[in-house]
């Protein structure tokens, strides 16, 4: 039996440069003459993904509880394709994961409260259990003013800097907890030029781009 692929996941809040590094990570892998794609959640090309397109855009509105089940059931339509893909040695470099997920929601506040959750953390994590989990997460850690001066935000749901500075702390509990139960988490300074943050990408993901001989693990089992 050969190697398998690594499941490398980018995770971060927006304007943090994911986007670019992990296009940046893509080629240089196949420069390098490693089998790799780049997969980006949510896909919204899938008929959930449409679901989840129109509520980012505002088109629409769900209620929290079915929107976060959206993005989860967007994983999981998709989450035997990346298995048999690492299966065949092919590594794949993913633009948000689970831990989006967990984040946007978990960070979600009761309408008239300053911070009593609308979601219950646990509950936000269930519906991933099982899930591919990565051999990696590497958190882009961005400042708001560095954001800001990257242009700022833009129009779609969550762009706005109250929900970015909530979410960027449920990603530090969600950071722990993947840490704890065996998961490799790496938090990167994202305020660094695009060049010293794919250095730091590259050195944390060069060995396991050779191929990976464990059992590809199960997230928070
Ligand atoms: N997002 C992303 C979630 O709220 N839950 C999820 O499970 C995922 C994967 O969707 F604001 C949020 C994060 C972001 C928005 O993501 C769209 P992109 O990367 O900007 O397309
Ligand atoms: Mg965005």
């Amino acid at each position: 039996m050969g190697k398998r692929g690594a499941f490398i996941v980018i995770e971060g809040l927006d304007k943090s440069g994911k986007s670019t590094q992990a296009a940046t990570l893509l080629r240089r892998l196949q420069d390098s003459q490693v089998s790799a794609k780049l997969i980006k959640f949510p896909d919204r090309t899938t008929t959930i993904g449409k679901m989840v397109d129109s509520y980012l855009r505002s088109e629409s509105e769900l209620d929290d509880h079915v929107i976060h089940l959206l993005f989860s059931a967007n994983r999981w339509e998709l989450a035997s394709s990346i298995e048999e893909s690492l299966k065949q040695g092919e590594t794949i470099i993913c633009d948000r994961y689970a831990f989006s997920g967990i984040a946007f929601s978990a960070s979600k506040i009761r309408p008239g409260s300053h911070s009593y959750p609308l979601l219950d953390y646990a509950w936000c994590r269930s519906p991933d259990i099982g899930l591919p989990a990565p051999d990696i997460a590497i958190m882009l850690d961005v400042s708001q003013d560095v954001a800001q001066a990257r242009g700022g935000y833009g129009e779609e749901r969550y762009e706005k800097e109250d929900v970015q500075r909530r979410v960027r702390d449920v990603f530090v509990r969600i950071g722990e907890e993947f840490e704890g139960s065996g998961g490799k988490w790496l938090v990167v300074d994202a305020d660094e030029k695009p060049d010293e943050v794919q250095t730091v990408i590259w050195d944390a993901v060069k060995d396991l781009v050779k191929g990976i001989e464990g059992p590809l693990e199960k997230l928070w089992d």
